[in-house]
């Protein structure tokens, strides 16, 4: 699907989302999920073509021979095979929503979700000069976004976030995301961010540096927040015994599932830590889940859950769209929302069909 602009972040552009979607049937019922692995494994190991192929020669399999499933069956079931939480949360969230549409029931019920709409934040990429962020980050004010977030990268962190607050003020979170860019060598440059208020610092140095991020937060004021380094309740809980993580960025496929995402706001919330909902430049499918997720009592800041037409101008669900710098939270059974198969058959370009029942 071609993306409205190009995205750029510390580790690459992207001008499409090459996006994998599960279905499944069940009974008269189907389900969706949708993969959140990208192109190239370049935000994490995880890309699209390795997650189809640990599907079809792994986890479909797996969940074949174990026989009648429910959403929570899919993860002990596929527990045994290391990592491809990306594959693993599709699968998951197209169980769960099959599951959910013949129970009556939606995401936001099945989560706990106490809220029936959510605050929306925007994440902006990098740009080649100021004026044109600036330009950027004004359209998503004017829009009603009500939290910025500003991709950074060695070169691209000081300048930007003061061009922002001198024209736009301090009248709004802002926050910047790394994606691992940074070293602890560079603790004195990321220090000078500390003077713009700033809500958060995410994910500054490599995901498997976690005791780096507690070193870091001791010298710079800025929270520190981590988002690839969370893969696990577990590594949630141990990043912020170790002082790694004063705020956390649940992303459900990073994750393997929204099941496991609402164990790591457990976690969050049983140590008062502050969490909010990521983003992976999903379709309205991977959006609904997310805004039902966000809207749990811990998400008590505002997430990458932007409207449908931050990324794309055409989405496979109808659109969701902000309403006074937030999103509803959808009501409807499951996802609460299906794919419109026009759109979905206009940018599809390929499908494989696995029974289970011949199996
Ligand atoms: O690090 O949060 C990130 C997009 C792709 C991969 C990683 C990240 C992002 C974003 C965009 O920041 C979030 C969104 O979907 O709005
Ligand atoms: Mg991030």
């Amino acid at each position: 699907m071609p993306l409205v602009t190009p995205f750029r972040t510390s580790f690459g552009t992207q001008a499409e989302r090459d996006i994998l979607l599960v279905k499944v049937m069940a009974g008269g019922v189907e389900g969706w999920g949708e993969c959140v692995a990208m192109n190239d494994p370049l935000y994490s190991s995880e890309y699209v073509d390795g997650a189809v192929d640990v599907l079809r020669r792994y986890f479909v399999p797996a969940l074949a021979a174990h026989g009648h499933l429910t959403g929570a069956d899919v993860a002990p079931v596929l527990a045994r095979f290391k990592g491809h939480r990306m594959a693993k949360a599709a699968l998951e969230m197209a169980v769960l929503d099959a599951e959910l549409r013949a129970a009556d029931r939606s995401w936001g019920e099945e989560l706990g979700a106490v809220r029936d709409r959510v605050p929306s934040g925007v994440s902006v990429g990098i740009f080649d000069t100021i004026p044109e962020l600036l330009a950027a980050v004004g359209g998503y004010l004017e829009a009603g976004y009500v939290r910025i977030k500003l991709k950074i990268e060695p070169g691209w962190d000081i300048e930007p976030v003061r061009a922002v607050r001198e024209a736009f003020g301090y009248g709004f979170p802002l926050q910047v995301d790394a994606n691992t860019a940074y070293t602890l060598d560079d603790a004195a440059q990321l220090a000078r961010l500390d003077e713009f208020d700033l809500l958060l610092i995410e994910q500054p140095m490599d995901e498997e540096d976690v005791l780096g991020h507690a070193k870091l937060a001791r010298l710079v004021t800025t929270p520190m927040c981590l988002d690839e380094s969370i893969v696990s309740a577990e590594t949630a809980a141990a990043a912020i015994e170790l002082g790694a993580a004063a705020i956390l960025n649940i992303k459900p496929g990073r994750v393997g599932g929204y099941l496991e995402a609402r164990r790591i706001h457990d976690v969050a919330v049983g140590r008062g830590v502050p969490v909010w909902c990521g983003g992976m430049v999903e379709t309205g499918l991977g959006r609904a889940a997310n805004i039902a997720l966000a809207a749990l009592p811990g998400f008590t800041l505002p997430g990458d859950v932007s409207a449908s037409d931050r990324f794309y101008r055409t989405d496979i669900v109808p659109p969701f769209v902000l309403e006074d710098g937030h999103i509803a939270v959808p009501t409807e059974p499951g996802l609460g929302v299906a794919p419109i198969p026009e759109v979905l058959r206009s940018v599809t370009t390929s499908v494989e069909w696995i029974s289970l029942a011949s199996r």
